[in-house]
């Protein structure tokens, strides 16, 4: 299959490429660097030492021997998404190139429009030319989560069937997110929605939860390594303690430690997304699929983590900071995810094991952490206002 990856240099974009040259496909892809500048902003630097585009592009054709199709640019420049989709010609769009972070969104004005422009922008112009230029290809869009926010009852995949006034309809779940990044998902999913149901496109809305890990297969060659941040923006959870970790930096729990969310390992947001790639919908037909391995709380990760982490001879500590988001810390959560399994999904039921092997990886890079350490305490918070968190306990 001709697979198209928006975003191929980032975190998941670099991996999936990677992960579907071994399995036979047939891979492109671009991307405009936001993220490395974005992640250089906030004062930080992937853990991991990543090359530059051309240098990977080498390197995958050393490994894979097939070529890798790149070209830089902007999809918010519709002249270019135009053009690439026309000279590329995917079977399948995986649209990964979106801002993923929540904390960035929610600075300041700037970059709250910056967000939601990008990724809305984005997605209108990979729509439209699905619809002028490939109106049979499959449209692979990541969104997360975090569109459902923390509703108080059961979360379904996407659609959920309500009566109301003693009447029935199978509608959209509501969704109630929780920064300007997580509705600029919910604003692509009811673009992408719209579109299959007006041009007749068809596309899954993946709802992922966080991702954590350093690897997703056994490819022993250092030069395909993806990104790894660790910083308040562009790091996500696990990752950041197991960065802190590695630099006997306390493991920042954000509150209390109640929040539930759903994780997935890389490697499982691999198999997943490759799944999904290999069993693409109907023509018109937009599906949902909630994508995680498992819910754990963020207090439960931090025990985790510190567990796994004295095993290995890595003494770690806990501190619980002041929270500087605003998000429940004690609330109900039990989310639907049925139709991956439906298509074969193997969950990794091991995830100590995961974080050891990231540990592991991490080890060799601490001193890139190290110097960098200084992202490790957020001062982003959600009413605005630009302050270290503090630290409230330690366990
Ligand atoms: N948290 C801590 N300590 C930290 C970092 C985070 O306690 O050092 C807490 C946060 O307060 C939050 C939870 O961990 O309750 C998750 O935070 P996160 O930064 O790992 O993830 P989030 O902001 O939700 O966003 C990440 C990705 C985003 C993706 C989303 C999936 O950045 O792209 O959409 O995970 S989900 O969370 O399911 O919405």
């Amino acid at each position: 299959m001709r697979v198209f990856i928006a975003g191929i240099d980032g975190y998941l974009g670099w991996s999936l490429a990677q992960y579907l040259a071994i399995r036979g496909h047939d891979v492109g892809g671009v991307d405009g660097y936001q993220r490395r500048e974005w992640v250089a902003e906030m004062g930080g630097q992937s853990a991991t030492p990543i090359l530059g585009m051309q240098d990977r592009q080498q390197a995958y054709e050393d490994l894979f021997d097939t070529q890798l199709w790149f070209r830089e640019g902007d999809l918010t420049d519709w002249r270019f998404v135009s053009e690439v989709i026309t000279e590329f010609k995917p079977d399948a769009i995986v649209h990964l190139g979106e801002c993923p972070s929540a904390p960035y969104s929610m600075i300041d004005l700037n970059h709250t429009v910056l967000v939601q422009q990008n990724n809305i922008v984005g997605t209108l112009n990979i729509l439209h030319a699905m619809r002028d230029i490939t109106p049979d290809a499959h449209l692979v869009k990541l969104g997360t989560m975090g569109e459902y926010g923390t509703p108080n009852v059961d979360i379904p995949e996407g659609f959920f069937e309500i009566e109301y006034n003693g009447r029935t309809d199978l509608m959209p779940f509501p969704r109630q997110a929780g920064s300007w990044y997580h509705w600029s998902k919910v604003h692509d999913s009811n673009n992408v929605m719209f579109a299959c149901n007006m041009w007749g496109l068809r596309s899954t809305d993946i709802m992922q939860g966080v991702v954590f890990g350093t690897r997703f297969d056994d490819v022993e060659d250092d030069r395909m390594i993806t990104r790894v941040d660790f910083d308040q923006a562009f790091g996500t959870i696990i990752n950041r303690f197991c960065c802190q970790a590695i630099i006997n930096h306390p493991l920042t729990t954000y509150g209390h430690g109640g929040q539930k969310r759903s994780f997935i390992p890389l490697k499982d947001s691999m198999q997943c997304m490759t799944l999904v790639i290999e069993n693409p919908p109907d023509k018109a037909e937009y599906r949902v699929f909630n994508q995680f391995q498992g819910v754990f709380t963020v207090g439960e990760l931090a025990e985790k983590v510190r567990s796994v982490a004295s095993n290995i001879g890595i003494d770690a500590n806990i501190v619980n900071l002041e929270n500087p988001r605003i998000e429940s810390e004690d609330h109900y959560y039990n989310p639907a995810h049925q139709a991956l399994f439906d298509l074969g999904y193997e969950p990794t039921e091991d995830i100590d094991s995961e974080i050891k092997i990231m540990l592991q990886d991490l080890l060799k890079y601490s001193d890139r952490i190290e110097s960098k350490k200084d992202v490790l305490i957020p001062d982003v918070r959600w009413n605005g206002s630009r302050q270290k968190a503090q630290r409230i306990a330690s366990a």
